[in-house]
């Protein structure tokens, strides 16, 4: 079968699962949010990496579907695990370029979170920098729409697109995610250093918080925690993990 329609069946047959990153405070040590990960457990091609199919969905009008599921998905997830007493934090949940072209996006977000009855500070959304250079004014518009529902928005992967930092000015977000490709070098490259403590400088300034992804060496989190980043996510505390597994850490923190 085509990708496009081995991803559309996995869909209908509920083969896709959310895994959880999670994101840890550096201050206060706690887990302050999670990242949910998307996995397609296929029965034929076992557990699919979502750079093995997020890119073939995002040909086609699949990627909203997709989307579309993994927020009604991790507003679902959340339900659950307040109603099973467990002390939830945030969740941060990707969003691709073409969800963002959809203009109505604030009107799924608010419906998706009333169905659940889930609070807007519980969800995050993280945007990429190329997501808004489609049609930059009406970007800006949709995410103060976004940020009146009163959820979170974070920039992923920062640093790494076209960086446009006058549309940095104006968007309405609350975090930068500082890339991985720049953690990775942190330990042994002045130039890496160099960037991140620029860019943590920067988004204090804003008035931003940062977050580190791919953070795996204590090395690499004892110069983040140096500069005064606020985040850190990464191999060094967790890799995503499943429901349950993620479940078990909330409920040892309390
Ligand atoms: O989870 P990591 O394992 O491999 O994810 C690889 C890439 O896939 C990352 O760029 C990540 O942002 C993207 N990704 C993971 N889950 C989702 C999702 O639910 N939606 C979108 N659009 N991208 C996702
Ligand atoms: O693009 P995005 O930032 O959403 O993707 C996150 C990706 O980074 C996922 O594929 C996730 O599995 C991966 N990831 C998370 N922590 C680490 C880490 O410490 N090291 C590496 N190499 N990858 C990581
Ligand atoms: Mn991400
Ligand atoms: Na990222």
């Amino acid at each position: 079968v085509a990708p496009e329609q081995g991803m559309h069946r996995a869909l209908q047959r509920d083969e896709f699962v959310l895994h959880f990153q999670p994101q840890v405070d550096l201050r206060s040590g706690r887990i302050a949010g999670m990242e949910a990960l998307l996995r397609w457990q296929s029965p034929e091609l076992g557990l699919v990496q979502p750079l093995q199919f997020i890119p073939v969905a995002e040909e086609s009008t699949l990627i909203d579907e997709i989307g579309h599921w993994v927020l009604d998905r991790a507003c679902a997830t959340l339900r659950a695990w307040i109603d099973a007493g467990v002390p939830v934090v945030p969740i941060a949940v990707n969003v691709a370029a073409s969800q963002f072209a959809d203009q109505a996006l604030d009107l799924l977000v608010r419906a998706t979170l009333e169905r659940h009855g889930i609070e807007p500070r519980l969800l995050e959304l993280e945007l990429t920098e190329s997501l808004s250079m489609v049609d930059p004014e009406a970007s800006v518009a949709l995410m103060h729409r976004l940020k009146a529902t009163g959820i979170g928005m974070s920039i992923d992967d920062f640093g790494t697109g076209y960086s446009n930092l006058s549309y940095l000015k104006r968007f309405p977000v609350d975090k930068l995610k500082i890339d991985q490709s720049f953690t990775r070098g942190l330990a042994c490259d002045p130039e890496d250093q160099s960037i991140v403590t620029a860019v943590i400088r920067m988004a204090h300034s804003l008035g931003l918080r940062t977050i580190a992804e791919g953070v795996e060496t204590e090395g690499q989190l004892r110069l983040l925690a140096g500069q005064g980043c606020d985040e850190v996510q990464g191999f060094y505390f967790s890799r995503p993990l499943p429901g349950a597994a993620m479940v078990a850490l909330l409920g040892g923190q309390t």
